[in-house]
């Protein structure tokens, strides 16, 4: 029997390929991914024929779901902390490198892009997405928190949209994904071979020629409201402001705000506040901390045995309720 390999890699032409290679599970990645991109991208670093990086997912659904969180759930609950710190010590690194990689790295995103995914992608200079794309930090539904530098990306993303979709974890477009900027350039899934094809021969100048005019961002029309109910101070002063908004937008993220863990909203608007005034580096080890203190939270072993374990989609939250959270309770958190 031969098992595939999860993560495939490749030199072809001018660039060095990683395709991440579990289409099962959505591509989402385990510490063995993690240690086997962290390992090639720093020989390709050196290597004088590699001139850019180009990352894929295998197969039509996803680029790249996020984190192996059923094997997190599993050491969190065995108590194997040294399991679940290896696995964030070694993708949090891996995201800073991608942030720092001295050669283009270009990520071409086909399908949902989530968590994990985000930090494979979204850290490189190059985004292209396609219509089939869905980018999301949904992790407020497993009682986690945006990470993988989430709490430095999304603060800086124009007019509140960061809260508006690390909170709610609602996805964007492809192309909703280039006008929030999270993606670079928009090229239809159809083109991907050729681009991928032209990438290896002449390296990312290529990417001008195939990116496509972008479709009206769909929330054009929202901005100004998304940002005068994301700016509020708490978590119960967003939902009072989203109630005020007679828009199906507001009635949306309002559902996506009392579905997902009450207690995973108030450390993820803290975490986003905080990340705002710190760089890459500041926010990836504060992630590190509060990875450690929310995984010992009940909500996050409910969440991903909910949403991913089990799939009933009906967590039991503790406190069940956003009005019921005590930030006491949440501001120790952050002191550990
Ligand atoms: C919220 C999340 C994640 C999720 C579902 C959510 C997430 C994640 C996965 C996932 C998906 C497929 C897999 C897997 C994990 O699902 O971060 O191992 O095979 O990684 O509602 O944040």
């Amino acid at each position: 029997m031969t098992t595939e390999p999860t993560i495939v890699l490749r030199r072809d032409g001018r660039v060095g390929r990683i395709l991440m290679n579990r289409p099962k599970a959505l591509n989402a990645l385990t510490l063995d991914m993690i240690r086997t991109c962290d390992s090639i991208l720093h020989e390709w670093k050196d290597d004088p024929h590699v001139h850019a990086v180009v990352i894929e997912g295998a197969g039509e659904r996803a680029f790249c779901a996020g984190g192996d969180i059923i094997a997190l759930r599993e050491a969190q609950v065995s108590g194997n902390r040294e399991a679940a710190d290896a696995f964030f010590t070694e993708e949090y690194a891996l995201n800073l490198l991608i942030a720092t990689y001295p050669k283009p790295y270009i990520a071409l995103i086909d399908g949902i892009c989530m968590g994990g995914g985000i930090g494979m992608s979204v850290h490189g200079p190059y985004r292209v997405a396609t219509e089939h794309a869905g980018f999301g930090m949904p992790e407020t539904a497993i009682g986690f928190f945006p990470d993988i530098g989430a709490t430095f990306l999304l603060p800086r993303l124009r007019g509140h949209l960061g809260a508006y979709l690390g909170l709610t974890g609602l996805r964007l477009t492809g192309a909703d994904a280039v006008h929030a900027g999270l993606a670079t350039h928009f090229v239809p899934r159809a083109r991907l071979p050729a681009l991928s094809a032209a990438l290896a021969k002449d390296g990312p100048s290529v990417l001008a020629d195939f990116a496509e005019t972008l479709p009206p961002f769909s929330l054009a029309d929202h901005l100004d409201a998304i940002e005068r109910c994301f700016t509020a101070e708490t978590v119960p002063d967003i939902i009072a402001h989203l109630e005020r908004e007679d828009a199906d937008w507001a009635k949306a993220a309002l559902k996506a705000l009392r579905t997902v863990s009450p207690s995973a909203l108030y450390w993820t608007l803290q975490a986003l506040r905080n990340g705002a005034n710190m760089n890459l580096p500041e926010a990836l080890d504060a992630e590190f901390r509060l990875t450690k203190t929310t995984m010992a939270h009940p909500d996050f072993a409910e969440g991903v045995r909910a949403m991913v374990v089990d799939k009933d989609r009906q967590p039991k939250w503790s406190p069940p309720r956003i009005e019921d959270v005590d930030p006491a309770v949440i501001a120790r958190l952050f002191a550990a």
